[in-house]
């Protein structure tokens, strides 16, 4: 059994089959026959009696991980290797080796702003919140690819519950970490730090998670390590990793992209194949790992959950 990272306590095998993770039996017992990582070994605890595996060579494996709507994961070497992350570099295939040393531990994040119980967290006391969990999402870059992510995380609700907001807090600003020795993309000239923002509501939507791992690991530096956001139903790039402050607000935050082209990035910035960007078409994306580009969804697929949220928006004006 591959060892667990060792930051928090390890999860407990009830928690490992998500009901998010749809899989026939047969194709799970495929996928256990080969080396699966991630949940499925984590999953072997040795009080549980393993039962046989069949031995199939005639199909290739199916994921163990497949989102709602059947897509299978994204391999875990093209999501820790093709990476946005500007503090390091515009380069997508070099941020992994340029962010391979990144000091990740300790940390901490700052909470507050409008709140009864401003508090700063180590890493450790996030994940004492003891709401970790697995999800699959789609992620959307707005640039026209995607992925499909099985990230380990928890409801942003339970972080900011726990520092109990008033009611006049109606947005959450994000900031990320900003260390030049480090970073060697932060002598590019853009407006650092990262930052990012939600509105109240959004933040506190259940598909709303800080993200601590994926494929069952705790994140590699290129994909936001310890803690960055998932907003699937956003284009990525709200999706703000290596978190060091988050701060209620009454006011808009204002958000890295936007500052740099407001008219290209909203502060919504939701999904939406209908709406193009003022320089390609966000009708379709292209799946990495795969050949035949798949077409956008509204709110990236997460119409149902969400679209109640936007009843008072305009979604053309919205963007
Ligand atoms: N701090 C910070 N967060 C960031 C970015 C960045 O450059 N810096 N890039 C964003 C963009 S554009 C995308 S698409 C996602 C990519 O996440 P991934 O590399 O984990 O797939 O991170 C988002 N979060
Ligand atoms: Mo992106």
């Amino acid at each position: 059994m591959k060892k667990r990272p060792d930051l928090g306590k390890p999860i407990p095998s009830s928690e490992i089959t998500p009901k998010d993770v749809y899989l026939s039996r047969r194709q799970f017992m495929k996928a256990a026959g080969i080396a699966a990582a991630g949940a499925l070994l984590a999953a072997c605890t040795p009080q549980e009696t393993p039962e046989p595996l069949p031995v199939e060579t005639d199909t290739p494996p199916a994921s163990q991980y497949s989102d709602e709507l059947m897509d299978p994961a994204t391999s875990f070497n093209a999501i820790t290797n093709y990476n946005n992350y500007y503090e390091f570099t515009v380069d997508k295939e070099r941020v992994a080796r340029l962010a391979k040393n990144f000091t990740t531990t300790p940390w901490q994040v700052e909470v507050g702003g409008l709140v009864n119980k401003p508090r700063t967290f180590s890493l450790e006391d996030i994940l004492a919140l003891g709401a970790e969990e697995e999800r699959v999402y789609r992620m959307r870059c707005v640039e026209g690819w995607s992925m499909v992510i099985p990230w380990l995380g928890f409801p942003l609700s339970a972080l900011l519950n726990a520092v109990e907001p008033f009611g006049s807090a109606k947005y959450v600003g994000f900031e990320t970490v900003m260390r030049p020795e480090e970073m060697p993309g932060l002598k590019d000239y853009y407006p650092w730090p990262y930052v990012e923002g939600l509105r109240m509501d959004e933040a506190m939507h259940d598909l709303t998670i800080l993200s601590t791992g994926l494929y069952g690991e705790r994140l590699l530096p290129q994909n936001g390590a310890p803690l960055r956001l998932v907003v699937p139903w956003k284009y990525g790039f709200k999706s703000i990793k290596s978190i060091i402050k988050i701060n209620l607000l009454e006011e808009q935050p204002p958000t890295f992209w936007n500052m740099l082209a407001p008219n290209e990035y909203g502060f919504y910035s939701n999904v939406n194949p209908k709406h193009a960007h003022p320089r390609w078409s966000q009708a379709t994306e292209r799946r990495i790992g795969e050949n035949m580009r798949h077409p956008t969804l509204m709110f990236n697929g997460y119409e149902e959950q969400v679209a109640s949220l936007y009843s008072d928006l305009d979604l053309d004006i919205y963007f």
